[in-house]
C-alpha cells in the first residue's frame, strides 16, 4: 500500500521554494504550506530554524521526517510517492545519470554561474568543487540539444531540479540565452506543474 503523505512546505514567495513547489505539482501530492517569508526574516525565526538551521527556504516536513535542500526534497518526494513515475529504479542503468544531474544542480551548476567574480582559468578552478563555469556551460548545451528531456526521452525529477535552476539562471541572466537553453526552457515551462507553481512562487504584485 502506498504511503500516506503528511507533507508541510516551508515556502517564501521569490525564493528558491519554486524547485520543491514544482516537484510536489509534478506529483499532485497534498501538502500544507507555512509561509516563511524571507523578507519579513521568518526565516530566521527560532521555530523554523529547528526544522533548518541553516535559515534557509525551503524545507518539508513529512510526519516526523525533516527534508532540506532542494535536490534531496525532489529526490526524496520522487522516491517515496512517485511509484516509478519519476525516478529510475535503482537497477535502471537511467538511476547513475539520474542521481549525477540532481546532484549536479546545486553542488556545480549554480555556483559556476553565481559566483562570477571568480577567476575561471584551469588553474583557479583546479582547488574548487564546481569546476569552471565555461565548462559547465558547454555540458548544459550538450546535455540540452539531446532532449527532450534530461535523461532522453523520459521525463523525470532530474528536469524539475536541473530545470528549476536553470530556468531561473535564464531569467536573471545568470546563463546565457542560447537556443539549446532556451529550447529546453519552452519545454519544461510548458508543463501545467511548472506553472502552477511559478505562479505561487512568484505572484503578481498585489
Ligand atoms: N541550498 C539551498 C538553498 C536555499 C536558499 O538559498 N534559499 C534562499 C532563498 S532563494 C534563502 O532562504 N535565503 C535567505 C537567507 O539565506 O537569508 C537549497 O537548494 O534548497
Amino acid at each position: 500500500m502506498a504511503p500516506t503523505p503528511d507533507i508541510t512546505l516551508y515556502a517564501s514567495i521569490h525564493s528558491r521554494s519554486f524547485m520543491a513547489r514544482w516537484m510536489l505539482a509534478e506529483l499532485g501530492l497534498p501538502h500544507r504550506i507555512v509561509d516563511v517569508d524571507i523578507r519579513r526574516r521568518r526565516h530566521k525565526a527560532p521555530d523554523y530554524l529547528r526544522i533548518n538551521p541553516m535559515g534557509k527556504v525551503p524545507a518539508i516536513t513529512d510526519g516526523p521526517v525533516v527534508v532540506t535542500e532542494n535536490p534531496a526534497i525532489c529526490l526524496y518526494l520522487a522516491d517515496r510517492y512517485g511509484l516509478g513515475t519519476l525516478a529510475p529504479a535503482t537497477d535502471d542503468p537511467l538511476r547513475g545519470p539520474y542521481l549525477r544531474w540532481c546532484v549536479f544542480a546545486t553542488a556545480v551548476f549554480e555556483p559556476a554561474v553565481y559566483l562570477t567574480d571568480q577567476p575561471d582559468d584551469d588553474a583557479s578552478a583546479s582547488g574548487r568543487g564546481w569546476g569552471r563555469r565555461e565548462t559547465v556551460l558547454s555540458l548544459m548545451d550538450d546535455l540540452l540539444a539531446g532532449g527532450p528531456w534530461i535523461l532522453g526521452e523520459r521525463f523525470s525529477t532530474a528536469d524539475v531540479v536541473l530545470g528549476s535552476v536553470i530556468s531561473v539562471a535564464l531569467f536573471t541572466g545568470r546563463m546565457p540565452a542560447t537556443p539549446e537553453t532556451m529550447a529546453y526552457n519552452d519545454r519544461i515551462s510548458a508543463r501545467e506543474a511548472y506553472k502552477t507553481a511559478a505562479a505561487a512562487n512568484w505572484p503578481p504584485p498585489s
